[in-house]
């Protein structure tokens, strides 16, 4: 017998390499990890950089899956779809080609070294609470409230629909 489809959702950034076209290369490979649908995709917003100043501007976005995965199946899939993709870590909150948070999956909570689940920075970032309210504004995050809810406290400071 499989196991149980569960909903998780996925924050993507990028802010180096074309952004725009890496952020939808990144959709196209989450929907292909294995047992794993791509089930909706937010818009696409410009956001100012948080940490450093001296980089671009990101671009970012949120994937709804469906996965048989476990979370750290699919933190493991995310790192090596960011290897894929050119990643290569080094200053922290410095520019990257593509970066991939597991922001929150039914079930799961999660504080270990390596994995945190949700994603503790949900609540204050609006670059993933915009697009996240996309497709999931009504999604509570245990002591934060619903994403609608954080959106509001959030502001919309330095970000802009991409069109
Ligand atoms: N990790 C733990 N929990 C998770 C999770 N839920 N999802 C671990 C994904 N990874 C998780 O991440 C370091 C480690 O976090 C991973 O190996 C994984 O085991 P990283 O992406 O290599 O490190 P980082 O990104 O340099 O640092 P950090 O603190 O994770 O940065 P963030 O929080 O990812 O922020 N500005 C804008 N406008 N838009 C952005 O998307 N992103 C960042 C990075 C900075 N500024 C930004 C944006
Ligand atoms: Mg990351």
């Amino acid at each position: 017998m499989s196991a149980l489809w569960r909903p998780a959702y996925v924050a993507i950034g990028s802010n180096l390499n074309e952004p725009q076209a890496r952020v939808l290369e990144a959709f196209e490979r989450l929907a292909v990890l294995p047992t794993t649908r791509s089930v909706l995709r937010s818009r696409l917003y410009r956001t100012r950089p948080m940490g450093p100043q001296d980089q671009p501007y990101f671009v970012n976005a949120v994937a709804g899956l469906l996965t048989q995965l476990g979370a750290r199946e699919l933190l493991e899939g995310l790192l090596r779809t960011e290897q894929a993709m050119g990643r290569n870590r080094q200053e922290r909150w410095g520019p990257r080609v593509i970066d991939l948070d597991l922001v929150w999956m039914l079930g799961e909570a999660i504080d270990e070294p390596g994995l945190t689940v949700p994603h503790p920075g949900v609540s204050t970032r609006n670059f993933v609470l915009y697009p996240l309210a996309d497709i999931a504004p009504a999604l509570a995050i245990p002591g934060h409230g619903t994403v609608s809810e954080m959106l509001r406290s959030a502001g919309d400071d330095g970000i802009s629909i991409l069109d």
